[in-house]
């Protein structure tokens, strides 16, 4: 009860930040992308989970400015970070499916690119299945579009929920990532390895990009090189952590 009415003063009094996670090379550990996760810095409460307070904001309405916020400050931020290092990589935003399916929402990217000056290619959206929701059709034409602009989408969480198969087939997408239920038990459960190399093989065979998510323990790495899946997310290589420190890191991850 508190967390919604604190929402409404959060964003005023600006106590978002946005922290970055690596995407790197399966193969050696080289940065390739960053995905920015939002974090509230709570004045009583402390650190407060977007797996919390996103579905709040879901639920209030405040997910449509916070949603514009997050993503004028990321494209602000990527453009800082590529001015200032020699690494030039895309920077995924995760955008909620009531955001994407929001008139207007084309015009928020847009304007969200132009202030900051961020080429379209540096940007990526992540959205889930749930943009289908209402339509199918809606949701193809405005992945067409964003492609149209040079601003690539990747289907987030692939695997749980509602995800099904002909989504792949369907949306103009160009990445998907493997939710980390998948990668958790990969290098014991030969369910679970059937599962993510079944996965792969189809998402190449439709061009697609392959990320596996929740990477914790090198035995996993190793199992992916030899699956062929082409990028990496997780712990092993690093958590998220503010824009200063993601901007310190070395190119290579071990
Ligand atoms: O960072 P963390 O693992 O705590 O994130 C928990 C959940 O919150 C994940 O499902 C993630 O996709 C979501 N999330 C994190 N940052 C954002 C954001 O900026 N926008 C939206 N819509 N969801 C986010
Ligand atoms: O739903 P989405 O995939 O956007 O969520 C990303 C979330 O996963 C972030 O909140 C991030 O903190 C979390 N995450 C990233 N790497 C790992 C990992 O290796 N292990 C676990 N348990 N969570 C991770
Ligand atoms: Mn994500
Ligand atoms: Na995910």
């Amino acid at each position: 009860v508190l967390l919604r009415h604190d929402l409404h003063t959060a964003l005023r009094d600006d106590q978002f930040e946005l922290y970055y996670q690596p995407i790197v090379e399966t193969a050696n550990g080289r940065i390739r992308g960053l995905e920015a996760l939002i974090r509230w810095h709570h004045p009583e409460q402390g650190m407060v989970s977007p797996g919390v307070f996103i579905p709040l904001a879901e639920q209030t309405g405040q997910i449509i400015p916070l949603g514009r916020w997050i993503l004028r400050r990321v494209c602000q931020e990527a453009a800082t970070m590529q001015a200032a290092g020699e690494r030039v990589v895309p920077v995924a935003v995760n955008i909620s499916s009531l955001q994407f399916r929001r008139a207007g929402f084309l015009e928020d990217v847009q304007q969200a690119l132009s202030e900051s000056g961020l080429p379209p290619a540096l940007l990526e959206l992540e959205v889930t299945e749930s943009v289908l929701l209402d339509g199918a059709e809606q949701a193809i034409a405005l992945i067409n579009r964003l492609k149209a602009m040079g601003i690539k989408v990747a289907l987030d969480d692939f695997g749980t929920g509602f995800s099904s198969l002909s989504y792949l087939r369907d949306l103009p997408i160009h990445k998907v990532k493997l939710d980390r239920a998948f990668i958790k038990d990969i290098t014991t459960d030969r369910r679970d390895a059937a599962i993510v190399q079944g996965i792969i093989d189809m998402a190449h065979h439709l061009d697609l990009v392959v990320v596996a998510e929740g990477i914790e323990e090198r035995e996993q790495q190793q199992d992916l090189i030899h699956r062929n899946c082409d990028l990496l997310q997780g712990f092993l290589f690093a958590k998220p952590m503010p824009q200063e420190a993601v901007m310190e890191l070395p190119d290579l991850l071990p």
